[in-house]
C-alpha cells in the first residue's frame, strides 16, 4: 500500500508572553502560531508551525493567512497523494504557490518530522546530521524600560541561560536609543556580549551616526538597520561600520543571499528557515553565507516549541553558527505546549534527540490556546479534535 496523506489539521494557538516584547514597528503581549499536522495512511503524523511577529506588521503573511492557504490551497494538493518523498510533495506546492514563505516552512517541516518519525531517526539526520547537540542562546531584551532590561540581563546570566543579549531599538530618537543601550552595556561589562537589532527603523545617516556611536558604547553588532530594500545602504554601511553589520528581514531566501553576497556584502546573516521559504531553502542560504565568508545566526521569528525545535535540528547540522542562536522563542511564551518542554541551561538550547522533532505536543495545553475550532480539509471530518 503506498502511504497517502490522508488529513491536514491547522489550528492557531495564542500564548500570552512573560511581559510586553518592544520592537520597532509593534509591541507584543502575546504570539500567535500557526500549527499544522499531517495524518498519513499507516497512521504517523507530521507536526509544523508557520509563526510571525505581530500579525501582518512584520513580514506579508499573518497566522491567519498561513491557516486559510493551507486550507484553501495547499492542502488539495497534497491529501491523498503518494507521501513517502517530501522533495516530491514540494516540488509540487512550489509549481502552484508563489511566495507564501512561512505556511511552506510549516508544511515543509511537518513533512519532515513525519518522514524522520516513521524512520525513526531526528529530523537532523535527514538534513545531514547534526554536528552539535547544543547551541549557544541569546535572549532579547525587550521591556522597553532600561532598568527592568538590566534585571532581567542580570537574573539571565545569574541562573545560567544567557549571556549575549540582543536589544531592540529604533522605536526612540537616536540619542535615546544609545542612551539606553550604553546604560546596559555598562552595567554589564565583559559579563555578556550587546547587540541591538533595529528592525528596518533608521534612515542612511542616522545608520551611520549610529554604527559609531554604538561601537563607542561597545556593542558587537547591529541587526537590520536599514529598510530591507535598501541594498546600496547596506552596502555602504557594511564597508564603513566600525561593528558587524546583520542582514535579517532583507534575507528572504536563496536569492537575496546571492545577491548579498555579490553586490551588497554584510558581515552576518540571520539564518531563518520561514523568511527563507522552508529548511531547505535555509540550508541553502547558509551555504551562500559560508561560501561568501559571512558569518552565521541562527534567527527566530519568536517561534514556539515547535518551530524553535525544527530550526534547532537545522542549526545543529551547520559548521559553525558565528553568531550564535536566539532559539528563545519558547522562554518568551508563558507555557510551552509539550508534554516535556525544551531544555535550556549552560547558555543553551539542547537540540532534541527523539525521532522527528524530538517533541510531543501536550494536546490539553493546545486545547486552552486554541483560537477557535479545527479546520477540516478535503478528506472528511476530523473524529477526534485534540488528539
Ligand atoms: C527579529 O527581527 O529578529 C527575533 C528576536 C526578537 O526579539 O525578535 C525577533 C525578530
Ligand atoms: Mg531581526
Amino acid at each position: 500500500m503506498p502511504l497517502k496523506i490522508e488529513k491536514i489539521d491547522t489550528w492557531i494557538v495564542d500564548i500570552p508572553t512573560i511581559r510586553p516584547h518592544v520592537l520597532s514597528m509593534i509591541s507584543i503581549h502575546s504570539q500567535s502560531m500557526m500549527l499544522v499536522r499531517l495524518r498519513y495512511s499507516d497512521g504517523s503524523e507530521g507536526l509544523g508551525e508557520g509563526t510571525t511577529i505581530g500579525g501582518l506588521a512584520y513580514g506579508d503573511e499573518s497566522p491567519e493567512g498561513m491557516k486559510l492557504a493551507i486550507d484553501r490551497y495547499f492542502a488539495p494538493l497534497l491529501v491523498e497523494r503518494e507521501a513517502q518523498q517530501p522533495a516530491v510533495l514540494m516540488a509540487r506546492l512550489r509549481s502552484h504557490i508563489v511566495g507564501n514563505h512561512f505556511a511552506t516552512h510549516a508544511i515543509e517541516t511537518a513533512l519532515l518530522d513525519g518522514a524522520a518519525r516513521r524512520a525513526g531517526l531526528p529530523l537532523s539526520a535527514l538534513l545531514g546530521g547534526a554536528q552539535h547537540s547544543r547551541l549557544p542562546v541569546l535572549w532579547t531584551l525587550a521591556s522597553g524600560d532600561t532598568v527592568r532590561d538590566i534585571e532581567e540581563a542580570e537574573a539571565m546570566i545569574a541562573a545560567r541561560r544567557h549571556n549575549i543579549f540582543k536589544l531592540k531599538i529604533g522605536k526612540r530618537a537616536l540619542a535615546d536609543d544609545v542612551a539606553h543601550v550604553a546604560a546596559i552595556k555598562r552595567a554589564l561589562g565583559d559579563r555578556a556580549s550587546v547587540r541591538v537589532d533595529v528592525n528596518q527603523a533608521w534612515d542612511y545617516l542616522s545608520a551611520q551616526r549610529g554604527a559609531e556611536m554604538l561601537a563607542d558604547a561597545g556593542v558587537d553588532l547591529i541587526e537590520q538597520p536599514l529598510p530591507r530594500d535598501d541594498r546600496l545602504g547596506m552596502a555602504r554601511l557594511t564597508a564603513s561600520s566600525p561593528i558587524a553589520i546583520m542582514a535579517d528581514e532583507a534575507l528572504r531566501g536563496p536569492h537575496d543571499a546571492l545577491q548579498f553576497v555579490r553586490d551588497v556584502g554584510a558581515h552576518a546573516f540571520s539564518l531563518k528557515p520561514a523568511q527563507a521559504g522552508g529548511l531547505f531553502a535555509a540550508r541553502e542560504v547558509a551555504a551562500i553565507a559560508q561560501a561568501g565568508r559571512i558569518g552565521l545566526y541562527g534567527g527566530t521569528m519568536l517561534e514556539g516549541s515547535v518551530g524553535t525545535a525544527a530550526s534547532a535540528h537545522l542549526f545543529a547540522t551547520l559548521p559553525e553558527m558565528v553568531w550564535g542562536t536566539e532559539l528563545f522563542g519558547p522562554l518568551l511564551q508563558t507555557e510551552q505546549i509539550l508534554s516535556h518542554p525544551l531544555t535550556y541551561q549552560d547558555f543553551a538550547l539542547e537540540v532534541p534527540t527523539g525521532p522527528g522533532l524530538g517533541i510531543s505536543l501536550d494536546w490539553d495545553k493546545v486545547a486552552r490556546f486554541r483560537r477557535d475550532g479545527p479546520s477540516r480539509t478535503i478528506s472528511g471530518p476530523i473524529a477526534k479534535e485534540t488528539t
